[in-house]
């Protein structure tokens, strides 16, 4: 029986999920983890050290080599590549790759030479920033100035412009590298440039993706002439795509057939973003329900009745691969935010979740932190500001139950405050991403929305959903028979709000909204 094969290049690691439709197995989980597997490229955390804290770039080289020692090690794992019959993939959202030689012209990949070896010379620029760059605050009021403003911005692209997307990161290059922005004949997305490795010419972005670079015209699905114009000359030229998210890109170049085993003409369908890829793989592509991921950016996304945009200009609207669109809040202080307070503590995972499990109460008698250890994006804060008030051994960061539970309950807080404009109280929250295993946190989020709290089997659902997306465009499997037999809720696991909880977050929500306003 033929399997489908997604892959997931994501912030931290490269992964690679196969699924058998018919038994409704899982028959591949393997990656790969930039930090520890691949750490000649001096980024532990999937990004490169800068001095300055609003600049993240990554090596694209790092990707490339990652996909090599991924496919080998699956092949060196005895699993048998020329059972897959259709491959497509997710990559980490807005991030952007620049070719000097475009993909379709850069001939068949040697398979006697490494990957990474026959793309270096293709690059126009070393690095590729990365949705966690936040350094193009007075760009973005340049691109939005010159079309009318953000709420022109926001009607067509569904965001206002916003220091992570692509299009804001293309024209800083513009502006600080005029001759290597021109030298440049090619920009891809990390999703449509894994995607251009695998077909071995250039492979077109799609609308899910597309959508988060501030020039996609959703009404439309094709890019914005104004805002091309505004954003950099000649771009028009530079784009792949849009196409649609169920696109056949082609078939998988020779290279991977002879070095890993695939069968001769494997289909590959588009490419898209980590979180379209999630809705998918988290059975959540109807509306009805909500999705807190919990990964190196916590993210809130739904399927949505119909696209609607945030006043506050924090939310966005993204394509749904399924067809229609996404909302989708993203958050920087993710896990690395709860891994530093772990670590300042001394905490591992079982004593932090013991702490808010068992040692402290929902509302953490007061304490609370604003949890900004990293440059935030939702709400917009350019600077690290964490912040503690309540009791003196809070404050003083010695109170190591409080801290875990006061990190884990801002997030929660900054969750819930931050998706009001999408208008429904989700009754009902899957929860994915490497946290969702950890039962305080899923806790603490039951109680802060007082709703029911699921998790799917499979923790990998940006992965999982590339695979069905393979399935569904591939093998012509129905996306509500794929979901009943990969994305039902894990029967083992429900999280309903602690009895009680209703009112327990009322002056600690107050009191956050207030500290938001004050922090400006
Ligand atoms: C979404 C976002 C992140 C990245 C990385 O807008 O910036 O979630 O996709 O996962």
């Amino acid at each position: 029986m033929p399997y489908y094969l997604g892959l997931d290049s994501s912030t931290q690691s490269l992964s690679a999920m196969a699924i058998d439709p018919e038994s409704g197995r899982v028959v591949l989980d393997e990656s790969v983890n930039f930090g520890r597997d691949l750490p000649h490229y001096a980024s532990p955390h999937g990004f490169l050290e800068n001095a300055n804290p609003n600049i993240k770039h990554s090596n694209p080289l790092m990707w490339v080599e990652a996909l090599d020692l991924l496919l080998g090690r699956v092949k060196a794992s005895g699993f048998d590549l020329s059972q897959v019959a259709a491959i497509s993939g997710a990559g980490q959202q807005h991030g952007s790759v620049y070719l000097g030689t475009p993909l379709s012209e850069a001939g068949e990949f040697p398979v006697s030479v490494a990957l990474r070896d026959s793309v270096a010379p293709l690059l126009s620029r070393a690095t590729a920033p990365i949705w966690m760059d936040s350094s193009t605050t007075a760009i973005c009021s340049e691109i939005a100035g010159a079309v009318g403003g953000d709420a022109v911005v926001t009607r067509v692209t569904g965001s206002r412009t916003i220091e992570r997307f692509t299009g804001p990161q293309i024209r800083k290059f513009y502006r600080e590298e005029p001759a290597n922005y021109a030298k440049t004949r090619e920009i891809h997305l990390v999703s449509s440039f894994m995607a251009s490795l695998l077909v071995g010419t250039s492979a077109p972005i799609d609308t899910g993706d597309g959508a988060g670079m501030n020039l996609l015209d959703l009404a439309t699905a094709t890019f914005s002439r104004d805002l091309l114009e505004a954003t950099a000359p000649g771009l028009v030229d530079k784009l792949p795509g849009p196409v649609p998210s169920t696109q056949k890109l082609g078939q998988l170049a020779r290279y991977f057939v002879e070095k890993y085993g695939f069968q001769p003409g494997t289909s590959v369908y588009a490419f898209t973003g980590d979180n379209p890829s999630s809705l998918i793989g988290m059975g959540a592509s109807a509306p009805g329900c909500a999705v807190v991921s919990l990964g190196t950016s916590d993210t809130v996304f739904a399927a949505m009745r119909e696209p609607k945009t945030d006043p506050q200009g924090y939310g966005h609207v993204f394509g749904n691969p399924a067809g229609g669109f996404m909302s989708l809040i993203c958050f920087a202080n993710g896990s690395l935010a709860r891994e530093r307070v772990a670590k300042d503590v001394g905490y591992d995972w079982e004593a932090f979740t013991r702490a808010i499990l068992e040692e402290t109460k929902p509302g953490n008698a007061g304490n609370l932190m604003l949890p900004f250890f990293v440059p935030e994006m939702t709400p917009k804060l350019l600077a690290p500001a964490v912040k503690r008030f309540g009791s003196q051994a809070f404050v003083e960061g010695k109170d190591a139950a409080a801290l875990a539970r006061g990190v884990v309950e801002a997030q929660a807080l900054s969750m819930q405050y931050h998706s009001r404009w999408i208008g429904e109280t989700p009754t009902l929250l899957l929860v994915t991403g490497g946290a969702s295993r950890n039962r305080g946190i899923l806790q603490v989020l039951a109680d802060v929305f007082q709703a029911e709290i699921r998790t799917l089997k499979t923790g990998n659902s940006s992965a999982l959903g590339a695979a069905l997306r393979a399935a569904q465009a591939g093998g012509g499997y129905a996306f509500a028979d794929l979901y009943a037999r990969f994305a039902a809720p894990n029967p083992d696991l429900k999280v309903t709000p602690a009895p009680g909880t209703e009112r327990a977050y009322d002056d600690l929500r107050a009191r956050f909204v207030a500290e938001l306003g004050a922090l400006g």
